[in-house]
């Protein structure tokens, strides 16, 4: 039978193994929405990590300037290797369609790039963001009548696929049927790639291709069928990969970014007073978050020959991966890396990645986060944490903490 651990256990207990006792008392009071750095001994003892992934190892680059650097250099790292084979977890056991223009290497991702680019760019139009602002005030609307509310299903999961119908010019309904796949559409519950699952986005997504070519209206999918590419229009191939990529890219890390803001606020409580006093430095926060909680913690390169990072030897069609997560957080570069500075003034972060590849989605993403401040801030007086599962990544030696599988908390609204 499992006993309760009282106070007096705990001073026997200290008494006998400080050590050992000291770390489990930090861990029971460590806030929920501390996210600890895994990488910091090892950035600043040699710059890389190793791991394996289905026995296609990855060396991890840990320092800022490394990950800078070799991202710049597509041509000896490069993205346009087999598809799947720069996520980590390697996805090229569950599919075969290349995602564009992620997985393609410049100068034809420039090409690509420039097609997508200014449908990306949507949401800086004030008409895109008021939409954005509705339907993010009616969802916290939502909860506040709620007693409890599981914050990641039920608001985050909720909220990305609602704005994804914005992104992609869709009707607002299809976001039901995106809500009931569930929070990663290459991954479930207990099982780190399902091929069952991308299986249901991918019959959707060409259907959906097809519809738009029979009958084209103002949608993404349809935008897209009609641009032009090398002076040909895009093949539906190339538009799945698009859409694979909108679908899945901006998943999990929406929707974590989104919770574990939430959580950091319910904790954090003279925080949401600062955004509420000086609304001017919710960009600056937005950005900070980012850093801090660093939603996407790596992407991987295949080494095209035989070179050297940090003074180790990387062998031609090996894979390296930039760890964003870990360069968000090197000293070298951010001061007090491990607090979230909400009015940050110089905030080189690579939560969005860097170089050619950064982020496409993050104009959405951004305006996403700034809304949601925004809006929290003007109709929530405080929150409470109920219960929760954290997700920790197992990035085989390190382990990482990136947002949670569930959490459970309370909205009460703000009085005024
Ligand atoms: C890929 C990736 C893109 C991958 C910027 O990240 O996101 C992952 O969540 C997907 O599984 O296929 O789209």
């Amino acid at each position: 039978m499992l006993k309760k651990v009282t106070d007096s256990d705990f001073e026997i207990l200290i008494f006998v193994f400080p050590q050992k006792v000291y770390p489990i008392i930090h861990i029971a009071y460590m806030k929920k929405s501390e996210f600890p750095d895994p990488f910091e001994k090892t950035r600043e003892a040699k710059g890389y990590g190793e791991m394996n992934d289905q026995d296609d190892p990855v060396t991890m680059l840990l320092r800022h300037k490394d990950v800078r650097k070799t991202a710049h250099n597509y041509k000896t790292f490069q993205s346009g290797a087999a598809p799947g084979r720069i996520v980590i977890p390697s996805e090229v056991n569950i599919r075969d369609t290349r995602q564009i223009p992620f997985e393609v290497d410049p100068p034809v991702h420039k090409e690509y790039r420039s097609i997508v680019e200014p449908w990306f760019k949507r949401p800086l139009q004030p008409e895109y963001q008021e939409k954005l602002a509705k339907q993010i005030a009616n969802i916290i609307e939502e909860v506040l009548q709620e007693d409890s509310v599981e914050v990641v299903t039920g608001l985050a999961l909720k909220l990305q696929s609602r704005a994804l119908t914005l992104l992609l010019n869709t009707p607002f309904d299809e976001s039901e049927k995106w809500i009931s796949w569930g929070t990663h559409v290459f991954r479930s519950e207990g099982e780190a790639l399902d091929g069952d699952k991308a299986n249901i986005l991918y019959d959707y997504i060409d259907a959906q291709i097809d519809r738009a070519a029979k009958s084209p209206t103002d949608d993404m999918y349809s935008v897209l069928l009609d641009s032009e590419f090398e002076g040909r229009k895009l093949t539906k191939e190339e538009v799945k990969g698009v859409m694979v990529l909108t679908f899945a890219g901006g998943r999990d890390t929406v929707i974590n970014a989104v919770t574990n803001a939430i959580a950091y606020l319910a904790e954090n409580p003279e925080s949401l007073e600062r955004l509420r006093n000086e609304p001017e430095i919710t960009g600056k926060t937005v950005e900070e978050m980012i850093r801090y909680f660093s939603p996407l913690t790596q992407m991987g390169r295949v080494v095209t020959e035989d070179t050297f990072v940090c003074e180790h030897a990387a062998k031609a069609d090996t894979r390296v991966s930039l760890c964003w997560a870990s360069a968000n957080r090197d000293a070298a570069v951010f001061e007090n890396p491990n607090e979230i500075v909400m009015d940050r003034k110089i905030n080189p972060h690579v939560g969005f990645g860097f170089s050619h590849h950064n982020c496409l989605g993050a104009t959405h993403a951004r305006q996403i986060m700034k809304i949601l401040l925004q809006t929290l801030a003007e109709k929530i007086g405080s929150f409470e944490i109920l219960d929760y599962e954290e997700n920790i990544e197992d990035l085989h030696h390190f382990k990482r903490k990136v947002g949670f599988h569930s959490i459970n908390m309370k909205f009460n609204p703000l009085t005024k």
